[in-house]
């Protein structure tokens, strides 16, 4: 890829660089809104391996918590985490925008966002939890999994319950989190069978999942070794 790029503001801008995994969900939401918003030439992805328990030094040069999405801009500066990189993509543009301006539905917008990332910070503590103690995701005495187990249930109880609003809402940030959520649980918690008993919010992210934003961002595994 070249070092400029057409910033589809009719200027010629240099390339970012976003330290890139096709696993992470995180990094998916990112992913998307380049899709959404028309601007995936902006952005060079770099692959980068990370784990909890496996800092990987290139990532950390620019974000000092080892996590990614992080998103390097041509002057140098890094921007971090999901949410900021998002909301920053979301100013480059001229379409609709995902981060609504303001009003009840901005609020609405970044409190699904919360509940979605929230969403994945628990199962990605869960997975990490259980794979360090070979336990079962299903370990009956061990407080930590139950907990998780717990919050899992509530989280997607309370998304099925807003699974109307979900639809009657023009796409914004928060659908995008919450899609990423689901989608890591088709990719790694395929055991819970989320769907079971949850059939509006089933349907609101099989029309999600029509998107071609959706599609051409669906997380996969590769060859390289560690959690994302
Ligand atoms: N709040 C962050 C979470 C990002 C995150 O947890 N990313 C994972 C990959 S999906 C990661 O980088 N993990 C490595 C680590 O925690 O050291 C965001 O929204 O970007």
């Amino acid at each position: 890829m070249s070092s400029t790029q057409k910033s589809g503001l009719g200027e010629t801008s240099p390339v970012m660089k976003l330290h890139w995994s096709p696993r992470s969900p995180f990094v998916r939401k990112v992913m998307i809104v380049l899709h959404e918003t028309g601007q995936l030439d902006l952005v060079e992805c770099v692959r980068n391996v990370v784990g909890m328990a496996q800092p990987n030094e290139q990532v950390m040069l620019d974000n000092p918590l080892n996590k990614i999405p992080t998103l390097v801009l041509p002057d140098g500066q890094a921007l971090y985490d999901s949410r900021v990189i998002c909301e920053y993509l979301d100013g480059l543009h001229s379409g609709d925008r995902l981060v609504p301006r303001g009003g009840s539905g901005y609020y609405q917008a970044m409190t699904w966002q919360a509940l979605g990332d929230g969403f994945l910070d628990l199962l990605l503590l869960w997975r990490n939890w259980a794979t360090d103690r070979g336990l079962a995701h299903d370990a009956p005495d061990d407080a930590y999994m139950k907990a998780f187990s717990s919050k899992t249930e509530r989280a997607l109880n309370a998304l099925e319950s807003q699974a109307e609003q979900l639809q009657a809402a023009a796409l914004n940030i928060g659908h995008i989190a919450i899609a990423c959520a689901l989608g890591h649980l088709d990719f790694r918690w395929e055991c819970l069978q989320w769907r079971n008993g949850r059939p509006r919010l089933a349907a609101w992210f099989k029309a999600f999942n029509e998107r071609p934003s959706a599609q051409a961002t669906l997380v996969r595994n590769d060859e390289a070794t560690a959690a994302h």
